[in-house]
């Protein structure tokens, strides 16, 4: 069913229509409710809240509201890119009368009313082709969201989830002719202390007896560099470059909790993130600790999938 569909028939019955995102947001995750956002103001005048956490670097896309803020007691909501309700940026939406979930993660928590779920390389390429297939005009701004949560979740059109739809659907993207190696410098500059803790990643990245790329980044790096949670996370695009290496994991404090992400090249480890209370993709996936003293456990299970030479 076409997303676009489900809301020109049922939001108009709610007072307002609000979109939200996952915690610790990424760039697929504004790109999309953001992008979200411009095609209804553009094709139906419609306006849309958009909820999420504050990230920095995707200021320049435009502006939202922070959770906690929005009363959803007679909200139509659309949540995007967010595999289950606990993960939501503002969970107490589960209470909303309406829910249109639009996700492209492993499903294991169909939250929605209505569900879109659809296994395919980011939430903004599920919306741009639902809105490509619809026959909405896609303007300047919504084109350019999507394309920058299309272009952060592929690694740049390189991860195994991009196929040859990625790539039609981001090619009807550019013809809205926004300004697209603006969009890439803006997402790939870097602050003087982000480069500090790239050098202190490859300095400090370990491989385990088995094989497995793994890294602890506690508190005291976080404080140093002045980490925020998605600047910790880009330690994974220097993890996965060693040659005959394949999977990574990388932990960090964060909350009181330590934090792990898992990382593969075409392995499916996401029983060991389940294993350890988490899920995700096959091949990217996450999960909390309680303790470091349960990370040689992680690696260890990880040691199990690496390729037998
Ligand atoms: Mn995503």
């Amino acid at each position: 069913m076409n997303a676009f569909d489900i809301i020109e028939n049922e939001s108009g019955r709610f007072s307002s229509i609000v979109i939200i995102g996952h915690i610790q947001p990424d760039g697929d995750c504004i790109g999309s409710s953001l992008g979200l956002k411009y095609l209804l103001k553009d094709n139906y005048g419609l306006d849309a809240t958009v909820v999420n956490q504050r990230i920095e670097r995707f200021d320049f896309l435009g502006t939202w509201t922070l959770p906690g803020n929005v009363d959803y007691s007679d909200a139509f909501v659309i949540h995007v890119d967010n595999s289950t309700r606990d993960r939501s940026a503002d969970v107490p939406f589960i209470d909303a009368p309406a829910i249109l979930k639009i996700d492209h993660h492993l499903v294991v928590d169909s939250y929605g009313t209505w569900n879109v779920e659809e296994i395919v390389s980011s939430c903004s390429e599920i919306i741009a082709r639902h809105a490509i297939e619809k026959g909405l005009r896609i303007g300047q701004d919504a084109a350019r969201a999507l394309y920058a949560g299309m272009v952060t979740d592929t690694g740049r059109f390189a991860y195994p989830s991009v196929d040859s739809t990625t790539f039609r659907v981001a090619a009807t993207l550019l013809e809205s002719g926004f300004d697209m190696p603006d969009l890439i410098s803006r997402i790939q500059v870097r602050s003087p202390e982000s480069v500090g803790y790239m050098g202190y990643v490859y300095s400090s990245m370990k491989i385990s007896s088995g094989g497995v790329v793994w890294l602890y980044v506690a508190q005291d790096v976080i404080d140093r560099f002045g980490l925020t949670p998605d600047k910790v996370s880009e330690a994974l695009s220097c993890m996965r470059d060693i040659e005959g290496h394949p999977i990574q994991v990388l932990f960090a404090d964060l909350d009181g909790l330590i934090r792990v992400e898992f990382r593969s090249d075409r392995i499916d480890i996401v029983d060991v993130a389940r294993r350890f209370g988490g899920g995700g993709h096959a091949f990217a996936c996450g999960a909390r600790l309680a303790s470091p003293s349960d990370i040689p456990l992680v690696v260890e299970a990880l040691e199990a999938y690496m390729p037998k030479v």
